[in-house]
Protein backbone atom coordinates (compact mmCIF):
# COMPACT_ATOMS: atom_id res chain seq x y z
CA UNK A 1 0.00 0.00 0.00
CA UNK A 2 1.29 3.27 -1.32
CA UNK A 3 0.56 6.29 1.01
CA UNK A 4 0.96 10.20 0.11
CA UNK A 5 -0.27 13.42 1.87
CA UNK A 6 -0.61 16.48 0.33
CA UNK A 7 0.42 18.96 2.71
CA UNK A 8 -0.83 22.66 3.60
CA UNK A 9 -2.33 23.73 0.44
CA UNK A 10 -5.38 25.67 0.01
CA UNK A 11 -7.93 22.68 -1.57
CA UNK A 12 -10.63 23.86 -3.65
CA UNK A 13 -13.41 21.84 -5.05
CA UNK A 14 -16.70 23.24 -6.65
CA UNK A 15 -17.94 23.23 -3.31
CA UNK A 16 -15.27 24.41 -0.84
CA UNK A 17 -12.25 26.06 -0.21
CA UNK A 18 -10.15 25.07 3.17
CA UNK A 19 -6.74 24.27 4.08
CA UNK A 20 -6.35 20.63 4.77
CA UNK A 21 -3.75 17.93 4.55
CA UNK A 22 -4.91 15.42 2.09
CA UNK A 23 -4.58 11.49 2.56
CA UNK A 24 -4.27 9.63 -0.61
CA UNK A 25 -3.93 5.49 -0.39
CA UNK A 26 -3.36 3.13 -3.61
CA UNK A 27 -4.89 6.15 -5.93
CA UNK A 28 -7.79 7.29 -4.07
CA UNK A 29 -7.99 10.12 -1.82
CA UNK A 30 -8.70 8.19 1.42
CA UNK A 31 -8.89 11.34 4.30
CA UNK A 32 -9.11 14.83 4.87
CA UNK A 33 -8.12 16.99 7.47
CA UNK A 34 -7.59 20.39 8.85
CA UNK A 35 -3.98 21.50 8.22
CA UNK A 36 -1.93 20.18 10.68
CA UNK A 37 -4.58 18.71 12.49
CA UNK A 38 -3.48 14.66 11.95
CA UNK A 39 -0.10 12.95 12.35
CA UNK A 40 -0.91 10.91 9.49
CA UNK A 41 2.26 8.41 8.44
CA UNK A 42 3.32 8.45 4.75
CA UNK A 43 5.44 7.35 2.07
CA UNK A 44 5.32 10.38 0.71
CA UNK A 45 4.96 13.88 1.63
CA UNK A 46 4.10 16.93 -0.90
CA UNK A 47 4.09 20.06 -0.10
CA UNK A 48 1.41 22.51 -1.24
CA UNK A 49 2.15 25.57 0.73
CA UNK A 50 1.63 28.90 -0.96
CA UNK A 51 -0.50 26.72 -3.46
CA UNK A 52 -3.80 25.26 -4.40
CA UNK A 53 -5.19 21.87 -4.33
CA UNK A 54 -7.32 21.60 -6.83
CA UNK A 55 -9.16 18.32 -8.89
CA UNK A 56 -7.78 17.26 -11.92
CA UNK A 57 -9.37 19.22 -14.99
CA UNK A 58 -11.98 16.87 -17.03
CA UNK A 59 -12.28 17.73 -20.48
CA UNK A 60 -15.39 16.38 -21.94
CA UNK A 61 -14.28 17.67 -25.10
CA UNK A 62 -11.25 16.43 -27.41
CA UNK A 63 -10.63 14.82 -31.19
CA UNK A 64 -7.18 12.97 -30.93
CA UNK A 65 -6.86 12.02 -34.22
CA UNK A 66 -9.73 12.88 -35.70
CA UNK A 67 -9.85 12.21 -39.39
CA UNK A 68 -11.34 15.78 -41.01
CA UNK A 69 -10.98 16.98 -43.96
CA UNK A 70 -8.74 14.92 -45.60
CA UNK A 71 -6.25 15.12 -42.85
CA UNK A 72 -6.06 13.71 -39.49
CA UNK A 73 -6.07 16.24 -35.98
CA UNK A 74 -2.31 16.58 -35.10
CA UNK A 75 -2.39 14.92 -31.45
CA UNK A 76 -2.54 11.43 -31.05
CA UNK A 77 -3.69 10.16 -27.88
CA UNK A 78 -0.09 9.83 -26.55
CA UNK A 79 0.66 13.07 -27.42
CA UNK A 80 -2.63 14.64 -26.51
CA UNK A 81 -2.88 13.24 -23.11
CA UNK A 82 0.68 14.16 -22.39
CA UNK A 83 -0.09 17.91 -22.88
CA UNK A 84 -3.08 17.69 -20.89
CA UNK A 85 -1.43 16.77 -17.99
CA UNK A 86 0.78 19.29 -18.70
CA UNK A 87 -1.96 21.85 -18.46
CA UNK A 88 -3.69 20.53 -15.20
CA UNK A 89 -6.23 18.09 -17.10
CA UNK A 90 -6.47 14.03 -15.81
CA UNK A 91 -9.56 13.19 -17.69
CA UNK A 92 -10.31 13.54 -20.89
CA UNK A 93 -13.83 12.13 -23.14
CA UNK A 94 -13.15 12.00 -26.26
CA UNK A 95 -15.07 11.57 -29.67
CA UNK A 96 -15.16 8.06 -31.26
CA UNK A 97 -16.53 7.97 -35.09
CA UNK A 98 -18.99 6.11 -36.73
CA UNK A 99 -18.20 6.04 -40.33
CA UNK A 100 -21.03 6.25 -42.47
CA UNK A 101 -21.85 2.11 -43.79
CA UNK A 102 -20.13 0.95 -40.44
CA UNK A 103 -21.56 0.56 -37.37
CA UNK A 104 -20.77 2.01 -34.04
CA UNK A 105 -18.92 -1.11 -32.82
CA UNK A 106 -16.59 -0.57 -35.38
CA UNK A 107 -15.81 2.97 -34.87
CA UNK A 108 -15.93 2.30 -31.16
CA UNK A 109 -12.89 -0.51 -31.25
CA UNK A 110 -11.27 1.69 -33.29
CA UNK A 111 -10.87 4.65 -30.52
CA UNK A 112 -10.22 1.69 -27.95
CA UNK A 113 -7.88 0.61 -30.07
CA UNK A 114 -6.12 4.43 -31.05
CA UNK A 115 -6.31 4.89 -26.92
CA UNK A 116 -4.88 1.61 -25.69
CA UNK A 117 -1.44 1.55 -24.01
CA UNK A 118 -0.59 5.02 -25.30
CA UNK A 119 -2.37 7.71 -22.25
CA UNK A 120 -0.91 9.08 -20.00
CA UNK A 121 -3.99 10.53 -18.19
CA UNK A 122 -7.61 8.44 -17.53
CA UNK A 123 -9.89 8.84 -20.65
CA UNK A 124 -13.41 8.03 -21.55
CA UNK A 125 -15.37 7.91 -25.00
CA UNK A 126 -18.78 9.62 -26.53
CA UNK A 127 -19.87 8.22 -29.76
CA UNK A 128 -20.66 9.95 -32.85
CA UNK A 129 -23.22 8.71 -34.57
CA UNK A 130 -23.32 10.07 -38.55
CA UNK A 131 -25.06 7.14 -39.70
CA UNK A 132 -28.65 6.83 -37.99
CA UNK A 133 -29.97 3.45 -38.80
CA UNK A 134 -32.17 0.79 -37.11
CA UNK A 135 -29.29 -1.22 -36.54
CA UNK A 136 -27.04 1.89 -35.27
CA UNK A 137 -30.10 2.85 -33.06
CA UNK A 138 -30.18 -0.61 -31.08
CA UNK A 139 -26.57 -0.41 -30.68
CA UNK A 140 -26.81 2.85 -28.44
CA UNK A 141 -28.52 0.61 -26.07
CA UNK A 142 -25.18 -1.25 -25.54
CA UNK A 143 -22.77 1.34 -25.49
CA UNK A 144 -24.81 2.93 -22.59
CA UNK A 145 -24.40 -0.50 -20.78
CA UNK A 146 -21.01 -0.12 -22.08
CA UNK A 147 -19.95 2.84 -20.48
CA UNK A 148 -20.45 4.82 -24.06
CA UNK A 149 -23.35 7.23 -22.47
CA UNK A 150 -23.59 10.02 -24.43
CA UNK A 151 -24.05 10.68 -28.56
CA UNK A 152 -22.90 13.76 -30.71
CA UNK A 153 -25.01 14.21 -33.84
CA UNK A 154 -24.40 16.91 -36.20
CA UNK A 155 -26.82 19.32 -37.84
CA UNK A 156 -23.75 20.56 -39.95
CA UNK A 157 -21.49 18.91 -42.34
CA UNK A 158 -23.89 17.67 -44.67
CA UNK A 159 -21.96 14.09 -46.66
CA UNK A 160 -20.02 14.15 -43.32
CA UNK A 161 -21.22 13.56 -39.99
CA UNK A 162 -24.89 15.14 -40.90
CA UNK A 163 -27.72 13.63 -39.57
CA UNK A 164 -31.17 15.20 -40.70
CA UNK A 165 -34.10 16.10 -38.43
CA UNK A 166 -35.99 12.82 -38.30
CA UNK A 167 -32.79 10.61 -37.95
CA UNK A 168 -32.28 13.31 -35.09
CA UNK A 169 -35.84 12.69 -33.70
CA UNK A 170 -35.13 8.91 -33.40
CA UNK A 171 -31.65 9.49 -31.78
CA UNK A 172 -33.15 11.36 -29.54
CA UNK A 173 -36.10 8.70 -28.74
CA UNK A 174 -33.45 6.10 -28.03
CA UNK A 175 -31.65 8.20 -25.79
CA UNK A 176 -34.79 8.69 -23.97
CA UNK A 177 -35.49 5.55 -23.18
CA UNK A 178 -31.96 3.63 -22.36
CA UNK A 179 -30.53 6.65 -20.47
CA UNK A 180 -28.15 8.46 -23.24
CA UNK A 181 -27.17 12.04 -23.44
CA UNK A 182 -27.50 13.59 -26.74
CA UNK A 183 -25.02 15.92 -27.59
CA UNK A 184 -25.65 18.11 -30.85
CA UNK A 185 -23.31 20.40 -32.63
CA UNK A 186 -26.30 23.01 -33.41
CA UNK A 187 -25.69 24.84 -36.59
CA UNK A 188 -27.64 24.66 -39.78
CA UNK A 189 -25.41 23.09 -42.24
CA UNK A 190 -27.30 22.93 -45.34
CA UNK A 191 -27.98 26.81 -45.50
CA UNK A 192 -24.84 27.08 -44.87
CA UNK A 193 -22.85 25.46 -47.41
CA UNK A 194 -25.55 27.25 -49.58
CA UNK A 195 -23.66 30.35 -48.33
CA UNK A 196 -20.57 28.63 -48.68
CA UNK A 197 -20.83 28.33 -52.70
CA UNK A 198 -21.97 31.47 -52.84
CA UNK A 199 -19.04 33.11 -51.52
CA UNK A 200 -16.64 31.29 -53.28
CA UNK A 201 -18.33 32.31 -56.70
CA UNK A 202 -17.61 35.71 -55.39
CA UNK A 203 -13.83 35.07 -54.97
CA UNK A 204 -14.20 35.09 -51.25
CA UNK A 205 -11.76 32.79 -50.15
CA UNK A 206 -10.14 34.08 -47.10
CA UNK A 207 -10.44 31.86 -43.66
CA UNK A 208 -12.10 35.29 -42.64
CA UNK A 209 -15.51 33.97 -44.49
CA UNK A 210 -15.51 31.00 -42.92
CA UNK A 211 -16.82 33.30 -39.99
CA UNK A 212 -19.19 34.85 -42.04
CA UNK A 213 -20.83 32.59 -43.99
CA UNK A 214 -21.40 30.73 -40.57
CA UNK A 215 -24.18 33.24 -39.03
CA UNK A 216 -24.94 33.50 -35.58
CA UNK A 217 -28.71 32.83 -37.29
CA UNK A 218 -28.50 29.37 -38.41
CA UNK A 219 -26.43 28.48 -34.97
CA UNK A 220 -29.22 30.17 -33.05
CA UNK A 221 -31.99 28.60 -35.37
CA UNK A 222 -30.20 25.08 -35.26
CA UNK A 223 -29.94 25.59 -31.16
CA UNK A 224 -33.94 26.27 -30.95
CA UNK A 225 -34.28 23.08 -33.44
CA UNK A 226 -32.67 20.55 -31.73
CA UNK A 227 -34.34 21.90 -28.14
CA UNK A 228 -38.19 21.30 -29.65
CA UNK A 229 -36.97 17.85 -31.28
CA UNK A 230 -35.66 16.77 -27.63
CA UNK A 231 -38.88 18.53 -26.09
CA UNK A 232 -40.80 15.80 -28.36
CA UNK A 233 -38.53 13.28 -28.06
CA UNK A 234 -38.88 13.36 -23.97
CA UNK A 235 -35.03 13.75 -24.26
CA UNK A 236 -32.45 15.68 -22.59
CA UNK A 237 -29.96 17.56 -24.52
CA UNK A 238 -26.39 18.93 -24.36
CA UNK A 239 -25.53 21.44 -27.19
CA UNK A 240 -21.38 21.57 -27.82
CA UNK A 241 -18.89 24.29 -28.36
CA UNK A 242 -21.78 27.30 -28.14
CA UNK A 243 -20.54 30.48 -29.31
CA UNK A 244 -23.04 33.20 -30.27
CA UNK A 245 -24.74 35.09 -27.63
CA UNK A 246 -28.46 34.18 -29.57
CA UNK A 247 -27.87 30.56 -28.92
CA UNK A 248 -26.71 31.40 -25.06
CA UNK A 249 -30.21 33.06 -24.81
CA UNK A 250 -32.11 29.50 -26.60
CA UNK A 251 -30.45 27.63 -24.03
CA UNK A 252 -31.78 30.12 -21.29
CA UNK A 253 -34.96 30.57 -22.21
CA UNK A 254 -35.27 26.49 -22.43
CA UNK A 255 -34.00 26.31 -18.66
CA UNK A 256 -36.15 28.62 -17.42
CA UNK A 257 -39.25 26.48 -18.58
CA UNK A 258 -37.43 23.81 -16.61
CA UNK A 259 -35.91 21.47 -19.36
CA UNK A 260 -33.04 19.66 -19.51
CA UNK A 261 -31.24 21.32 -21.78
CA UNK A 262 -27.19 22.14 -21.44
CA UNK A 263 -24.44 23.98 -22.46
CA UNK A 264 -20.93 23.69 -23.39
CA UNK A 265 -18.79 26.84 -24.28
CA UNK A 266 -15.16 26.59 -25.12
CA UNK A 267 -11.77 28.49 -24.13
CA UNK A 268 -11.50 30.02 -27.57
CA UNK A 269 -15.16 31.45 -27.89
CA UNK A 270 -14.11 33.43 -24.68
CA UNK A 271 -10.73 34.91 -25.59
CA UNK A 272 -10.41 34.99 -29.48
CA UNK A 273 -12.68 36.67 -32.14
CA UNK A 274 -13.42 37.23 -35.49
CA UNK A 275 -10.53 39.46 -34.95
CA UNK A 276 -8.33 36.54 -35.18
CA UNK A 277 -10.02 35.39 -38.39
CA UNK A 278 -9.48 38.07 -40.22
CA UNK A 279 -5.69 38.30 -39.38
CA UNK A 280 -3.41 38.58 -42.74
CA UNK A 281 -1.53 36.20 -44.80
CA UNK A 282 -3.97 33.18 -44.50
CA UNK A 283 -3.50 33.65 -40.51
CA UNK A 284 -6.84 33.82 -39.91
CA UNK A 285 -6.67 29.78 -41.05
CA UNK A 286 -5.19 29.31 -37.42
CA UNK A 287 -8.56 30.13 -35.46
CA UNK A 288 -10.96 28.00 -38.26
CA UNK A 289 -13.08 25.92 -36.42
CA UNK A 290 -16.89 25.25 -35.86
CA UNK A 291 -18.88 26.92 -34.53
CA UNK A 292 -16.57 29.97 -35.54
CA UNK A 293 -15.43 32.51 -33.92
CA UNK A 294 -17.70 35.20 -33.20
CA UNK A 295 -17.31 39.22 -32.81
CA UNK A 296 -15.84 39.98 -29.67
CA UNK A 297 -19.17 41.07 -28.14
CA UNK A 298 -20.39 38.12 -27.51
CA UNK A 299 -17.98 36.74 -25.07
CA UNK A 300 -19.74 38.75 -22.67
CA UNK A 301 -22.77 37.03 -23.23
CA UNK A 302 -21.09 33.56 -22.47
CA UNK A 303 -19.46 34.49 -19.47
CA UNK A 304 -22.85 35.54 -18.36
CA UNK A 305 -24.19 32.50 -18.94
CA UNK A 306 -21.28 30.63 -17.26
CA UNK A 307 -22.12 32.38 -14.35
CA UNK A 308 -25.53 32.14 -14.61
CA UNK A 309 -25.89 28.64 -15.27
CA UNK A 310 -26.79 29.03 -18.10
CA UNK A 311 -24.03 27.67 -19.47
CA UNK A 312 -22.77 25.11 -17.23
CA UNK A 313 -19.27 23.68 -18.85
CA UNK A 314 -15.95 24.87 -20.55
CA UNK A 315 -14.19 21.88 -22.46
CA UNK A 316 -12.00 22.70 -25.23
CA UNK A 317 -12.91 20.88 -28.40
CA UNK A 318 -9.32 19.97 -28.93
CA UNK A 319 -9.31 19.36 -32.40
CA UNK A 320 -5.15 20.74 -33.73
CA UNK A 321 -4.09 20.90 -37.07
CA UNK A 322 -0.62 22.49 -37.82
CA UNK A 323 -0.39 25.43 -39.60
CA UNK A 324 2.37 24.23 -42.15
CA UNK A 325 1.04 21.13 -44.24
CA UNK A 326 -2.41 21.42 -42.50
CA UNK A 327 -4.38 24.24 -42.23
CA UNK A 328 -2.63 25.71 -45.87
CA UNK A 329 -4.85 23.13 -47.63
CA UNK A 330 -7.28 25.62 -47.30
CA UNK A 331 -5.19 28.11 -48.70
CA UNK A 332 -7.32 29.65 -52.11
CA UNK A 333 -10.84 27.91 -50.69
CA UNK A 334 -11.47 28.73 -46.77
CA UNK A 335 -14.32 25.79 -47.24
CA UNK A 336 -10.77 23.59 -47.35
CA UNK A 337 -9.24 24.51 -44.04
CA UNK A 338 -9.44 21.55 -41.71
CA UNK A 339 -11.65 22.83 -38.47
CA UNK A 340 -10.50 23.04 -35.31
CA UNK A 341 -8.27 24.54 -32.77
CA UNK A 342 -5.27 23.23 -30.18
CA UNK A 343 -6.45 24.01 -26.66
CA UNK A 344 -6.39 20.83 -24.34
CA UNK A 345 -3.35 22.35 -22.53
CA UNK A 346 -4.50 25.78 -21.97
CA UNK A 347 -8.02 25.45 -20.33
CA UNK A 348 -7.13 25.05 -16.84
CA UNK A 349 -4.73 28.30 -16.86
CA UNK A 350 -7.25 30.46 -19.07
CA UNK A 351 -10.08 29.91 -16.70
CA UNK A 352 -7.85 30.64 -13.70
CA UNK A 353 -7.36 33.89 -15.81
CA UNK A 354 -10.72 34.15 -16.17
CA UNK A 355 -11.11 34.24 -12.19
CA UNK A 356 -8.15 36.58 -11.97
CA UNK A 357 -9.75 39.00 -14.16
CA UNK A 358 -13.22 39.11 -12.53
CA UNK A 359 -15.58 36.73 -14.98
CA UNK A 360 -15.88 34.22 -12.62
CA UNK A 361 -15.10 32.69 -8.83
CA UNK A 362 -12.40 30.00 -8.11
CA UNK A 363 -15.12 27.38 -6.75
CA UNK A 364 -16.55 28.18 -10.21
CA UNK A 365 -13.41 27.58 -12.34
CA UNK A 366 -13.54 24.22 -10.27
CA UNK A 367 -17.21 23.67 -11.30
CA UNK A 368 -17.67 24.15 -14.79
CA UNK A 369 -13.79 22.76 -15.64
CA UNK A 370 -13.77 19.53 -13.39
CA UNK A 371 -17.03 18.69 -11.11
CA UNK A 372 -20.07 19.50 -13.87
CA UNK A 373 -18.52 17.81 -16.91
CA UNK A 374 -17.56 15.10 -14.23
CA UNK A 375 -21.31 14.91 -13.12
CA UNK A 376 -22.51 15.40 -16.84
CA UNK A 377 -20.89 12.29 -18.40
CA UNK A 378 -21.19 9.82 -15.16
CA UNK A 379 -17.82 9.94 -13.84
CA UNK A 380 -18.35 11.67 -10.62
CA UNK A 381 -17.86 11.79 -7.26
CA UNK A 382 -15.25 10.00 -9.39
CA UNK A 383 -13.48 12.18 -11.02
CA UNK A 384 -13.83 16.09 -10.67
CA UNK A 385 -13.68 16.64 -7.09
CA UNK A 386 -11.30 15.60 -3.93
CA UNK A 387 -13.25 13.56 -1.45
CA UNK A 388 -12.54 10.42 0.26
CA UNK A 389 -13.51 7.89 -2.39
CA UNK A 390 -12.46 9.97 -5.09
CA UNK A 391 -9.89 9.12 -7.60
CA UNK A 392 -6.37 10.81 -6.21
CA UNK A 393 -6.90 12.97 -9.79
CA UNK A 394 -5.09 16.25 -7.82
CA UNK A 395 -3.40 18.91 -9.33
CA UNK A 396 -1.18 21.51 -7.39
CA UNK A 397 -1.73 24.70 -8.60
CA UNK A 398 0.86 27.79 -8.44
CA UNK A 399 -1.72 30.85 -8.29
CA UNK A 400 1.28 33.67 -8.37
CA UNK A 401 3.39 31.99 -11.18
CA UNK A 402 3.64 34.10 -14.36
CA UNK A 403 3.45 32.52 -17.79
CA UNK A 404 3.53 33.52 -21.47
CA UNK A 405 1.65 31.15 -23.91
CA UNK A 406 3.49 29.96 -26.58
CA UNK A 407 4.62 27.12 -28.95
CA UNK A 408 7.85 27.45 -28.65
CA UNK A 409 6.90 25.76 -24.78
CA UNK A 410 3.53 24.39 -25.04
CA UNK A 411 3.87 20.14 -25.56
CA UNK A 412 0.96 19.59 -27.92
CA UNK A 413 1.77 18.55 -31.39
CA UNK A 414 1.14 21.35 -33.01
CA UNK A 415 3.03 24.46 -34.64
CA UNK A 416 1.29 27.01 -33.79
CA UNK A 417 -0.93 28.31 -30.23
CA UNK A 418 -3.78 29.99 -30.61
CA UNK A 419 -2.63 31.62 -27.99
CA UNK A 420 0.68 32.68 -28.54
CA UNK A 421 2.13 35.60 -26.50
CA UNK A 422 -0.63 35.36 -23.64
CA UNK A 423 0.55 36.51 -20.53
CA UNK A 424 -1.18 34.08 -17.77
CA UNK A 425 -0.91 34.28 -13.79
CA UNK A 426 -1.01 30.80 -12.53
CA UNK A 427 0.56 27.47 -13.34
CA UNK A 428 0.31 24.20 -12.70
CA UNK A 429 3.09 22.79 -10.42
CA UNK A 430 2.56 19.41 -10.00
CA UNK A 431 0.22 16.23 -11.06
CA UNK A 432 -1.41 13.43 -9.94
CA UNK A 433 -3.33 10.47 -11.85
CA UNK A 434 -4.30 7.96 -9.78
CA UNK A 435 -2.38 9.25 -6.89
CA UNK A 436 0.72 8.56 -9.00
CA UNK A 437 2.86 11.61 -10.22
CA UNK A 438 2.51 12.61 -13.63
CA UNK A 439 3.92 16.49 -14.09
CA UNK A 440 6.63 16.41 -10.67
CA UNK A 441 7.20 19.82 -9.95
CA UNK A 442 7.31 21.04 -13.89
CA UNK A 443 8.76 17.88 -14.42
CA UNK A 444 7.34 15.36 -16.84
CA UNK A 445 7.19 11.84 -14.89
CA UNK A 446 3.90 10.34 -16.29
CA UNK A 447 4.19 7.47 -19.07
CA UNK A 448 2.29 6.41 -21.68
CA UNK A 449 -0.19 3.72 -20.82
CA UNK A 450 -0.72 4.69 -17.16
CA UNK A 451 -4.33 6.05 -18.37
CA UNK A 452 -7.04 3.77 -18.31
CA UNK A 453 -10.46 3.83 -20.02
CA UNK A 454 -13.21 4.50 -17.47
CA UNK A 455 -16.72 3.30 -18.36
CA UNK A 456 -19.04 5.89 -17.27
CA UNK A 457 -22.48 6.28 -15.84
CA UNK A 458 -25.43 8.14 -17.13
CA UNK A 459 -26.05 11.63 -17.00
CA UNK A 460 -25.94 13.10 -13.45
CA UNK A 461 -28.16 15.46 -13.66
CA UNK A 462 -31.41 14.17 -14.42
N1 LIG B 1 -15.69 21.41 -35.08
C1 LIG B 1 -14.38 21.62 -35.23
O1 LIG B 1 -13.94 22.76 -35.18
N2 LIG B 1 -13.58 20.57 -35.44
C2 LIG B 1 -14.02 19.23 -35.48
C3 LIG B 1 -15.44 19.02 -35.51
C4 LIG B 1 -16.26 20.20 -35.17
O2 LIG B 1 -17.45 20.08 -34.99
ZN1 LIG C 1 -18.95 20.01 -33.32
ZN1 LIG D 1 -15.80 18.74 -31.37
Amino acid sequence: MTRTIITGGLVITASDELRADVLIEDGRVVAMATAGSQQWTADRVIDASRKYVIPGGVDAHTHMELPFGGTFASDTFETGTRAAAWGGTTTIVDFAVQTPGHSLRQGLDTWYAKADGKCAIDYAFHMIVSDVNEHSLKEMDGLVEEGVSSFKLFMAYPGVFYSDDGQILRAMQRASGNGGLIMMHAENGIAIDVLVEQALARGETDPRHHGEVRKVLLEAEATHRAIQLARVAGSPLYVVHVSAEEAVAELAAARDKGLPVFGETCPQYLFLSTDNLEEPDFQGAKYVCSTPLRPREHQAALWRGLRTNDLQVVSTDHCPFCFRGQKELGRGDFSKIPNGLPGVENRMDLLHQAVLDGHITRRRWIEIACATPARMFGLYPQKGTIAPGSDADIVLYDPHAEQVISAETHHMNVDYSAYEGRRITGRVDTVLSRGELVIDRREYTGHAGHGAFIPRSTCQYL
